[in-house]
């Protein structure tokens, strides 16, 4: 089948949309709240209307969205996926909150075998950072999350939200706004988030799965990481370190979930830039940096092929962890006002 495309938004989306009967959903790497959450409600958004849609990761869902999942996703490798026949192939593919298709990891590389031939690309996605690949792209980096994208998807469809959807997309947007308080948080995310407590979404519930079940040991680790850190630039850059041992000492499983503990390196008195530093290989750091407002992360985060948003960002940088540590802080002096 060939699907002729007109380019822009969630109307070609909706043309493109009728003739196909089997859509594959597909996020980045990782998946943090927004991508669990936005995949998760488009797959039933499209459900609702009618379609058969699966969602295809490379990673597993992290333990504490995985309340979210009505339904479960499928991995590159399922026998599910590698039994396709030709009728069973995906006519239609939806890349969401991904700014590059590379970022959908190992799934990029098996797309091939789960789509018909020719079957459109969809690029829905909120990061300033991306390259507006696909043939339908709707790439809005004005919103908060993807999920708010999602919601218009489910508009111009006329699907109603269901109260397990709208849990899905407020956990989305939720997770995307730091809680509401990243200056990303604004009057449509505000108002995306009520229409979701009004199709049935439990704000209290989805902040206490999220949030305020970690395990004890999390908080025994962040004792020793809150003693790591280091102020730079007249204490307006604050970096915490997170070494490779430490880890194995208190999660030797490899269980540890460090999202979110940069959000603490942004929560003291002068802080402008928050950086948190990651040992993820050998002389490999992952470094995650938040900003209070005056400067643009996803800018310094360029310098060393990162990408995100203007308050989040994140990057990957080869050194020792000094080495690291002084290339990311010597950027971030740049642009301090
Ligand atoms: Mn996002």
């Amino acid at each position: 089948m060939n699907v002729m495309l007109p380019t822009e938004g969630s109307e070609a989306l909706k043309e493109a949309l009728e003739s196909v009967d089997r859509i594959l959903i597909v996020t980045h790497v990782s998946p943090d709240g927004d991508a669990v959450g936005s995949v998760l409600g488009l797959r039933g958004i499209l459900e609702a209307a009618g379609k058969r849609a699966e969602v295809v990761m490379a990673d597993d869902i992290a333990s504490k969205y995985q309340f979210l999942i009505d339904r479960p996703v499928l991995h590159v490798g399922d026998p599910l996926l590698s039994s396709l026949t030709e009728e069973d192939l995906f006519q239609i593919v939806i890349f969401v909150d991904a700014s590059e298709r590379e970022r959908v990891g190992s799934v990029l590389d098996h797309l091939h075998m789960l789509l018909v031939e020719g079957a459109p690309e969809v690029n829905i996605d909120h990061h300033i950072s991306n390259n507006r690949f696909g043939d339908i792209v709707i790439v809005d980096p004005e919103r908060a999350s993807s999920s708010e994208l999602v919601m218009r998807v489910a508009q111009e469809l006329g699907v109603e939200l269901t109260s397990g959807i709208a849990d899905q997309l407020f956990a989305a947007i939720l997770t995307d706004t730091g809680r509401f308080q990243y200056i990303n948080t604004d009057e449509h995310c505000l108002r995306a988030a009520a229409a979701l407590v009004e199709a049935g979404a439990d704000p209290s519930r989805i902040a206490q799965r999220i949030y305020l079940e970690r395990p004890v040991l999390f908080y025994q680790l962040l004792g020793h990481l809150l003693s790591t850190i280091e102020l730079y630039h007249d204490g307006r850059t604050c970096v915490m370190t997170m070494p490779r041992e430490l880890v194995a000492n208190f999660f030797p499983d490899g269980s540890m979930d460090s999202e979110g503990i940069v959000d603490f390196t942004v929560q003291m008195e002068n802080i402008e830039v928050g950086i948190f530093i990651r040992q993820t290989g050998e002389g490999v750091y992952r470094a995650s940096l938040r900003s209070r407002g005056t400067v643009d992360v996803q800018r310094i985060v360029e310098a060393f092929s990162g990408g995100g948003h203007e308050s989040a960002a994140g990057c990957e940088v080869l050194g020792s962890q000094e080495e690291v540590k002084e290339r990311i802080v010597t950027e971030v002096g740049k642009w301090l006002p």
